[in-house]
Formats: C-alpha cells, sequence, structure tokens
C-alpha cells in the first residue's frame, strides 16, 4: 500500500479502523503525520493478541530487538549517545511573552517548523504504527485517552506493555474526546539499526495543541509520548482542572491487622523510587494521577508497566524484580550486556562481571576503555528493563480499580549528602509542600544526560516536566491541600552521609521507615517536634528496626541520622527563598512558611546541627 499524498487509502484497514472511531481530530492527526512521514504503509493496533504478537514480531524481524534465551525476553540498544533524556534537546513550545522558568522552551512556530522539517519523509520504506492507549484504568474518571504514532516497533512493543491498549475505548468513546498526540520517528538509522543524527534529536511538546513531536532519538524516555512526554501534557490538563499528575509511584503498606495504607512518593530519577514501591503493594512506580472524590484523596497509576533502572538490581536487595528479570515472560531489556549465551548481565548483577559481550559500545570486554580513557562499564547506568505490573508478585489488585485507591501519605524523596535526615514529617500539607517538595534539592544521577553528582533543585521531582509556571504550579499544590483534609506529607532521604563520606543508612532501612509513616498516618505513634518538622522517635524506631528488620538500632546511630544539621538547612531555606523570589505567581504564604522555618532555625543559635535527643529535653515545643 502506497499511501497518497493526500493520506491514507480509503480502503485500507488503517483507515476503516480509525474512521470507526469518529473522531476527527485523531483522524486527521494520523492523515497528517502519514501526509508528512510519507510512510509505506500504517498499522493501527486495536490492541488484539494478535495485534500485540504482530508488533512483538516486528521488532524482532527489523533488529530493534534480539531474542534472548530466556523465552519472552529481548534486548534493545539506543545509541551511545542516546542513552537517557535528553534536557537539551527538548523543548516546550510557547507562544508570545509566555515564560516558563527552569525549563527549556522555544517559540512555537518556530519548533513547529524545525520539527515538520526534520520529520518529512522520515517513514519512507518503512511502516507507521498507530496505537490507542487509556493513561489509566480503562473507563475510569482519571483517565485520558493517547494515541501514539511511531516508526519504531521498539516503541511501540514498549508502550503495549507500558499502557493500556483502548481502541475499543476510543470507538466508544467516539468524537467527543481530546486526545494527548504523540509523533515519533526514529529518523535516519546506522548500520546496527540506531539513530544516526542525534544532533538532531528533538523532542518538542506543543502544548497548546496538546501534541508532542520526537524525532532521531529511540530512549524510551525521549520516544515513548506516553511516558515523560504526555507527563508534560497532563500537567496542564491536571492544573487547569485542579488535580495533580505527578513523576510519583503508588503503592499500599501494610499496617497492624491487616491494614493497607496507600502512598505515593515522588523521587528524582534514580533515587530509590521504584524500590521504595517494590516494598510495598506495587500499583505504580513512576507516575500518578491524584484527584479529590468524595470528600478524599484517590490516585491511579496511569500506566499498567514498569520501565525500570537495572544498574544494581540484585536477588537480595531486590528479590521481586529479580524475579521477574529471571523467570520467562515478557522483559525487554535496554543497554545491558548480552552474553555469547544469549544471557544478559548488568552493573550490580548476582554473580561475577562476564568477560566478555556485546552492549551499547558495540563488543566489549572487561577492562575496555572509551576513547577518553574512562571504563566503559558492562552496562549503561541508565540501562532499563520494561515490564507490565501484571508479571510483578506484589502487585495490588486495586492497580487497575476504576476508582483508583484513597492516599494517606505522599512521600518525597531526595538525593541528599548533608541536609535533610533521613526521615521525617511536615507539620501540616503546606509546610511539607513549601519546605520539603518545594524545596527539593537532589544530585543529579544518569538518568538526564549530563554531569552526574551536582546537587540539582527539583521540586516535587517534577522539574524536569513542568509545562506550567512553577509559582503557579506551588499555588495550585497549596490549594489543592485546603479543599479536604489532604494526606500527610512526609520526606525521605536515603543518601546521607556521615563525616568519612559513608552512607549513614543501609538500603533496607526504608522499610522501617514506610512503617513508621504508616503508623503516623493512624497516629499511632507519636513524632518529636523539632524546627524542621515531625521526626520519629528513638524508641519507636528501635522496636520498628527490631519487628521489621530484626536488628539493632542504636542510640548513636538515631543521634547521628536525625541531628537537626541548623547550618545546612539554613543555607538551604537561603538558597530555596532566592530562587523563588526570582519568579513571578509564588504565593505569599510559601514565603511565611520558608521565613516561620528559619526563624525557628535561628532560635536554636548559632550551631551547625542539634542532636534529636536535645528536643526530648525541649519539650513539643512550638
Ligand atoms: C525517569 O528518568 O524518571 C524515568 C525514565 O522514569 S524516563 O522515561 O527516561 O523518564
Ligand atoms: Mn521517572
Amino acid at each position: 500500500m502506497n499511501p497518497t499524498p493526500n493520506g491514507m487509502p480509503r480502503d485500507s484497514n488503517a483507515w476503516r479502523l480509525l474512521a470507526a472511531t469518529g473522531n476527527d481530530d485523531l483522524i486527521s492527526f494520523v492523515e497528517g503525520a502519514v501526509e508528512l512521514c510519507r510512510p509505506d504503509s500504517v498499522f493501527v493496533s486495536t490492541g488484539s493478541p494478535e495485534d500485540l504478537e504482530y508488533i512483538r514480531g516486528e521488532a524482532l524481524r527489523k533488529g530493534e530487538e534480539l531474542r534472548l534465551r530466556t523465552p519472552g525476553h529481548t534486548l534493545h540498544f539506543d545509541s551511545p549517545l542516546d542513552q537517557a533524556r535528553a534536557r537539551d534537546d527538548t523543548a516546550i513550545l510557547v507562544g508570545p511573552g509566555e515564560e516558563l522558568p527552569f525549563v527549556r522552551t522555544k517559540p512555537r512556530e518556530d519548533g513547529l517548523r524545525e520539527v515538520t522539517e526534520l520529520l518529512k519523509g522520515s517513514m519512507r520504506g518503512r511502516q507507521m504504527y498507530v496505537g490507542i492507549y487509556s493513561l489509566g484504568p480503562l473507563g475510569s474518571p482519571f483517565s485520558m485517552l493517547a494515541v501514539q504514532i511511531t516508526d519504531s516497533a521498539y516503541v511501540m512493543h514498549s508502550e503495549n506493555i507500558l499502557y493500556r491498549s483502548a481502541y475499543s475505548e476510543a470507538v466508544r468513546a467516539g468524537g467527543g474526546v481530546r486526545y494527548l498526540k504523540f509523533l515519533h520517528s526514529q529518523g535516519e538509522l546506522d548500520e546496527m539499526g540506531r539513530s544516526r543524527n542525534i544532533s538532531k534529536r528533538r523532542i518538542y511538546i506543543d502544548v497548546e495543541g496538546e501534541t508532542v513531536y520526537s524525532v532521531n532519538t529511540q530512549y524510551g524516555g525521549n520516544s515513548m509520548g506516553l511516558k515523560k512526554l504526555a507527563l508534560r501534557l497532563t500537567i496542564r490538563r491536571a492544573m487547569r482542572e485542579g488535580w495533580l499528575s505527578e513523576h510519583m509511584f503508588l503503592a499500599g503498606v501494610d499496617g497492624p491487622g491487616g491494614r493497607v495504607t496507600y502512598f505515593t512518593g515522588a523521587f528524582p530519577s534514580m533515587s530509590g523510587k521504584t524500590s521504595t514501591a517494590m516494598l510495598g503493594r506495587l500499583l505504580g512506580d513512576d507516575l500518578a494521577y491524584l484527584r479529590w472524590v468524595d470528600g478524599e484523596v484517590r490516585a491511579v497509576n496511569p500506566e499498567a508497566g514498569v520501565f525500570g533502572i537495572i544498574e544494581g538490581i540484585n536477588s537480595a536487595d531486590d528479590p521481586v524484580i529479580y524475579e521477574v528479570l529471571e523467570s520467562p515472560g515478557e522483559v525487554i531489556f535496554s543497554n545491558v550486556l548480552m552474553l555469547s549465551d544469549g544471557g544478559v548481565y548488568w552493573n550490580g548483577k548476582d554473580g561475577p562481571v562476564p568477560d566478555s559481550g556485546i552492549n551499547f559500545s558495540g563488543e566489549w570486554h572487561r577492562g575496555k576503555v572509551d576513547q577518553s580513557g574512562k571504563p566503559v562499564p558492562p552496562s549503561h547506568p541508565n540501562a532499563r528493563f520494561t515490564v507490565p505490573l501484571r508479571s510483578f508478585r506484589n502487585l495490588d489488585p486495586k492497580y487497575d480499580d476504576p476508582r483508583g485507591v484513597r492516599v494517606d501519605g505522599v512521600i518525597f524523596g531526595s538525593r541528599d549528602p548533608d541536609t535533610a535526615p533521613p526521615l521525617l514529617e511536615s507539620f501540616d500539607w503546606s509546610h511539607g509542600v513549601v519546605t520539603i517538595a518545594a524545596s527539593l534539592e537532589s544530585e543529579r544521577t544518569a538518568a538526564v544526560l549530563g554531569k552526574s553528582g551536582e546537587m540539582e533543585f527539583n521540586p516535587m521531582a517534577n522539574l524536569d516536566f513542568l509545562s506550567v509556571p512553577l509559582g503557579e504550579y506551588i499555588a495550585r499544590y497549596l490549594e489543592f491541600g485546603r479543599r479536604g483534609s489532604p494526606p500527610r506529607i512526609f520526606g525521605v532521604n536515603y543518601f546521607l552521609r556521615g563525616s568519612d563520606g559513608r552512607y549513614l543508612n543501609s538500603k533496607s532501612d526504608k522499610r522501617v521507615w514506610l512503617a513508621w509513616m504508616e503508623l503516623r498516618v493512624h497516629d499511632e505513634v507519636e513524632p518529636l517536634r523539632t524546627p524542621i518538622g515531625l521526626l520519629p522517635r528513638y524508641e519507636d524506631l528501635r522496636r520498628l528496626f527490631s519487628s521489621v528488620l530484626a536488628a539493632e538500632y542504636t542510640r548513636e546511630a538515631y543521634g547521628e541520622q536525625f541531628a537537626v544539621r541548623v547550618s545546612k538547612y539554613l543555607e538551604k531555606i537561603g538558597r530555596i527563598v532566592r530562587i523563588y523570589s526570582s519568579i513571578g505567581g509564588v504565593p505569599r504564604e510559601f514565603f511565611e512558611i520558608m521565613d516561620a522555618q528559619r526563624r525557628r532555625l535561628e532560635a536554636l543559635g548559632p550551631v551547625e546541627r542539634v542532636s534529636p535527643f536535645e528536643f526530648y529535653r525541649r519539650g513539643p515545643g512550638r
């Protein structure tokens, strides 16, 4: 089939499937993409088992994925220059005069012109795949319909795993729905099937048209529209409509007496989000939509799978994920080391480092260095696995409930070496939003291109995706909490270091933190009031370390971990207030709360830190 310049042949199956939706906006989007990209043919997926199988087969046949030894396992490689989200090539397209602090923007007309030029004829000789998905459980008031167009079977295969196919829903919904729209092309490929023109990689988010264009890239975070590209669009919808679209996991935590309490948690990429979600009853590991429903905050996961970081996953620390990665079943590995026996290895996997294999850099052997003499690890630090949620044995049956689950706690995690304690609770919603969530700073990791290790301001772990002015986003967050009795807000930091540079906590300590938060939500444990918020008390942690981990917890460990780092906190307040003073639309309440926190800390005197036991003596404080 050769599409005419005027779009798809009317006698094609693809056309019939599209026309059946009766949605003009959807149809003209696909037709426009066909005209622009000039594919040889168009495949519209209905999400049927046959259609899903067809895409799996295409990914293998075209070499976008390689078959591995374990049934259902495949492997995909991205270009060495295309291993993470590309901030510098990503922009939000804005109208005249519109400004978004901290986020790359580009004038809308220029951006559309540029990306249209790059997409022109990009699918010649290829098939175009069209997938329709629901972000969120089918038929849920939380959910939105989205359409992905791509010339990559790997991208469509990934989205078939990560999202709920919704073709029938689209037919039912008809012309009345507004789709989120995504158009992706890998662009020209090199001999290994990787995007060749990485210097012309562009990811442009047209918020006005609720359409995202992505070209000359394959890495999932840049190419899969429904993940982080959709997040830019849904944040805007959420703000308009009074709900929250967040970079958060969603999980249930078991409490006493068979009780399950649900939490969401926002962490910058590679800072413990997935591993925290895995400790509980999993509903989602990356994204959550939160809404007020009948007087309570409820949430769903827009996704149906996990695109997770594989580095460091081993059977002791991450038994649930490890089991999935070692068992037959649908898994796409990306950018790990492929061994000659069809197995894979990733950095930190159980067992010895293999001698050789093939990885994102080509042939690999132990000791390999790159052009600059730097060692090339077996797998890229941002190597990933893509699996359906239903593969996890800790999946919560409510993950697909159209009503979502009631959220009682919201956790914000940072990767902070020297300021935030391992765990704290805010005094209330506003205090948490301002001093924990909006003040989040974290070390940069390999999940975005650039130098790892530098501290970055990352409010709500959502900064990369903020398509709305930060000041307004904060204002909406504060308002959200005033509409009823909101969830508790907690801060966690798994990366606090001692003066010798060593981490003060072990990986398993987060189980104890979760247990404490679960009890706090139900007011079953007393907190310690300090100037920065509510800390756990030593006696309670000692009891929980013993019951949860069968471990001892010493007064010394507690004293060191939970000291209030006064001078560091004051510096942080200075930095954060400077940032928010430089942008518009920040509510006055924000500065008042920061000021009050500063005054409480200053009242402690010119000290570097104060032991938590000091606050026992001072009584409940103010
Ligand atoms: C993250 O980096 O936050 C991810 C993976 O969840 S990506 O799709 O690249 O955003
Ligand atoms: Mn993420």
